[in-house]
């Protein structure tokens, strides 16, 4: 690893409790007897990003002379979390800042509360991304992260008598002490207008765009700090703003409030993050989000590269490669065509090799709703010259397509970029595999299924483009910084190094039977479960059992994710101990965090069916010293990293085939929780490492269930033989749990008959169940159990982020870690 291990910190106890005080009394205006947490929050921040911009300048200069190749990072989504216990961790002055606030009487805990989440995307696409750019700080290559400053990032998610509320989350209400807005590198944007076509001197064909309307954007820096706190990159993410220039018209003609109209719909743009991590089908403003802050990013790109090399762009993919985060960033492809050919002057082929050299692609889902197609009409209303360039890529490429395939239509109509359907569609998933230089899935199966499903003709094609880079965690937040106890434990073992080098991990394997290790580590978790209990009853009032197996399913609310499947099994053991008061079970406590899309109402009903199981089961002193059933409002990356470390179980039971990799399943494993889960994603990866006595596998494989959808699968099969299923479904559709409403849950059920399953929560139930069996005779075996979660601790070595980014830099971005002196 190139990475430097973090050195003493650059301020003792003194001087950081004296940055604090002077910041409380000179930033914030107040004093040690006014002062209340948040005020604390904000001059520690500050304190803290003295330092932070010490790096960033030292970073920048650095980057500068040495005129570094960089990647640049284009992603819709960046869900960053909290940052002051990760700058103070990567700076190595947490436990001096710990120390300096108890001088102060201050708890360094309830200061760090204080801080909302920058929540500015969905779930494991933008946290992917959050990760990706502290390994690559960490790892002190030169990079770039560029995105959209919403103003508001995901909602917030309450829950009214079960059922989800949505609230606007406004992270930067009272001020963001960590970012940095940068005037001077102010962009224009145009949108809508006509092309006009005119005739060059030299005979050319000439188009020029004549825009309807231009927006400015108006850049933002985060500082993204390395751990060891050399190399400080920056993550850019742009805020919409009204240009004006384009107002005064209608301002001097006294239409003062028609010019506030334009102003707001400029400003607008980045006003909401769209909480949808599925479909938002044919939405012109996320079409126009999209571009915003592609076409800033690319103008603040070609600006810097221009400073250092004038108008000669032979250097250009020396320079500057950029990785488009799904498609969403896909629109950066025909943009800069746009400038080589219309305002370069390039000749076209010259421009398509620059542009090809430049751009890869990450795809990050196969389910064919989350595939971006945009109407072609709507592509021409809004960015009419981007669609004549789409068209004129689709042209030359169908003639490598004729050439390597002579005469076959049906090739050419699934290769196209323009789908013919009876409204014309735009697929940016073809643009983007055309446009890159390389295209990666995001786990082993997941590229398989790439290859072999979503784009074998591009894979015959082009044999070396599509390939795989398994995606990965920063040990940092996910161990180090939300896990504290065990990560003294494991210092005190095996050295303070792992961060770094997250192999080192495995060293603790020696020590998987060694009783005492056993009984440190298990208490630990213990003293996990105890804290994770008291967020339970401040968040929902329920007590829970600290004896009882800590079972947790985190993650975004779908179909496909199959907490609806967790859920059966849930009833299942109700029913069980109804019918059988002494039916054997080691007390188990289920716990779920999930928002669903607000447009989703299945993926909401599933939400309140499981509030309204929790309610009746927690309720039931028959059953209550067994199960309990606990939801968790407000899931995010905060609570995560509560729950996270309390975690005995871990729930990975996708249906196969649908999730690309998963990143919760990595950061449960890495807390010591044993993965109950399928042949999915990355649990294939994670089982290879752990060893299949440390994991409990179950369900179809992805052959069985294509085996099965081709024979033609019918849950009512499930259902009528099974009387466990049978019972559990009607169940759900009495007002059993809905008293006084009965069928208030029976969405959940018919989805699973009438809707045909499609996600085969039936198919899977029985092998499903068997292995929660195992789980709890597994449990009861204290040594077999500690030994099995001290083994996914030291296994879990492959799934740092920072192996994920040595991958990319290796086999994708060429390039190499630039020293920043200190
Ligand atoms: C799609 C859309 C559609 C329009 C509205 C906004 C929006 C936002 C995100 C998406 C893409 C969803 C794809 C995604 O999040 N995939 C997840 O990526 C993770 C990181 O690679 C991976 O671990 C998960 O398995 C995969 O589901």
């Amino acid at each position: 690893s190139t990475a430097a291990a973090p050195e003493t910190p650059k301020l003792d106890k003194g001087e950081l409790k004296a940055a604090i005080v002077r910041h409380l009394h000179c930033t914030l205006g107040t004093d040690e007897n006014k002062a209340n947490n948040h005020a604390w929050w904000k001059a520690t921040c500050a304190a803290i990003q003295e330092l932070v911009l010490e790096g960033l300048r030292k970073t920048q200069k650095s980057h500068y002379f040495n005129d570094t190749r960089a990647v640049h990072y284009f992603s819709a989504e960046f869900l960053m979390g909290r940052l002051l216990s990760n700058n103070m961790h990567n700076l190595n002055l947490f436990e001096t800042a710990n120390d300096a606030l108890t001088e102060l009487g201050i708890s360094l805990t309830d200061v760090l509360e204080e801080e909302p989440d920058m929540a500015l995307g969905n779930g494991g696409l933008g946290r992917l991304a959050a990760c990706f750019i502290d390994s690559l700080a960490t790892m002190e290559m030169p990079a770039i992260g560029y995105g959209i400053h919403y103003e508001h990032g995901l909602f917030r998610q309450e829950i009214k008598n079960g059922a989800q509320i949505e609230r606007p989350d406004s992270w930067r209400d009272y001020g963001n002490p960590w970012e940095i807005c940068r005037p001077e590198s102010i962009q224009e944007v145009s949108l809508y207008g006509y092309v006009e076509t005119k005739y060059g001197d030299n005979g050319r064909i000439q188009k020029e765009w004549h825009p309807g309307s231009i927006v400015k954007g108006v850049p933002w820096d985060i500082p993204v700090v390395g751990y060891g706190g050399k190399t400080v990159n920056v993550l850019r993410l742009w805020q919409s703003q009204s240009s004006g220039y384009f107002n005064w018209d209608v301002f001097n003609a006294g239409g003062y409030v028609d010019a506030q109209v334009e102003n707001v719909q400029a400003e607008t743009i980045s006003k909401v993050l769209y909480p949808n991590d599925e479909t938002e089908a044919g939405k012109e403003l996320r079409l126009i989000q999209q571009y915003f802050f592609c076409a800033c990013s690319l103008k603040d790109i070609i600006r810097r590269y221009k400073r250092a090399h004038g108008d000669d762009w032979s250097r250009f993919t020396d320079q500057v490669v950029i990785q488009l985060n799904d498609t969403h960033p896909a629109i950066a492809i025909p943009e800069l065509m746009r400038i080589l050919v219309d305002r370069a002057e390039l000749d076209w082929d010259k421009a398509w090799q620059i542009c090809t050299k430049t751009f890869a692609y990450t795809n990050h889902t196969l389910l064919p709703e989350a595939l971006e197609k945009w109407p072609a009409r709507m592509l021409e209303k809004i960015l009419p010259r981007h669609l004549e360039i789409i068209y004129e890529i689709n042209h030359r490429f169908m003639a490598e397509v004729e050439k390597k395939w002579p005469g076959d239509n049906a090739i050419k109509s699934k290769l196209s970029i323009i789908e013919e359907s009876s409204e014309k569609m735009v697929r940016m998933g073809n643009l983007s595999v055309i446009g890159s230089f390389r295209v990666n899935g995001v786990a082993e199966i997941h590229s398989m299924l790439v290859k072999k499903n979503l784009f074998p003709e591009f894979d015959q094609l082009w044999p070396e483009k599509l390939t795989n880079v398994t995606n990965g965690i920063t040990p940092r937040r996910w161990l180090k910084a939300c896990n504290p106890a065990l990560s003294a434990l494991i210092d005190k073992k095996i050295g303070d190094q792992w961060p770094l080098n997250l192999s080192q991990l495995t060293e603790l394997a020696v020590y998987a039977d060694n009783k005492t290790f056993q009984k440190q580590f298990m208490k630990v978790k213990q003293d996990n479960k105890v804290a994770l209990a008291q967020t339970i009853k401040e968040l929902t009032g329920l007590t829970v059992n600290t004896d009882a197996i800590f079972d947790i399913q985190i993650k975004r609310l779908h179909e496909y994710k199959r907490q609806h499947l967790n859920l059966l099994h849930i009833l299942a053991l109700y029913r069980r101990l109804l019918e059988n008061p002494s039916y054997d079970m080691h007390p188990r406590v289920f716990i779920f965090g999930a928002k669903a899309a607000p447009g989703y109402t299945l993926a909401k009903d599933i939400i309140f069916a499981i509030n309204k199981v929790a309610e009746k089961i927690n309720n039931d002193p028959r059953v209550n010293t067994k199960l309990q059933v606990v939801f968790l409002p407000n899931y995010r990356v905060s609570l995560a990293e509560k729950m996270i470390p309390a975690a005995d179980v871990s729930e990975q039971i996708s249906t196969a085939g649908k999730e690309a990799s998963g990143t919760g399943n990595m950061k449960l494993a890495l807390n010591g929780a044993v993965t109950v889960g399928t042949l999915d994603g990355a649990n294939i990866e994670i089982a290879e490492e752990v060893g299949d006595d440390n994991i409990f596998i179950f369900g179809l494989t992805v052959d069985e269930v294509a085996e099965l959808k081709r024979k033609g699968y019918s849950p009512d099969d499930y259902y009528y033989k099974n009387a466990e299923i049978k019972a559990i479904l009607d169940w759900l559709e009495t007002d059993y749990f809905t008293p006084g409403k009965p069928g208030a849950l029976a969405s959940v059920k018919h989805s699973l008959l009438s809707g045909g399953d499609p996600y085969l929560c039936l198919a899977d139930f029985d092998s499903y169940s068997a292995a929660q069996e195992q789980v709890d005779a597994a449990y009861r075996d204290k040594t077999r159990w500690a030994k099995m979660a001290i083994m996914n601790t030291a296994m879990m070595g492959k799934f740092t982020s920072d192996r994920s980014i040595k991958d990319y830099v290796d086999r994708v971005w060429n390039l190499t870690a630039c020293i920043v002196e200190n």
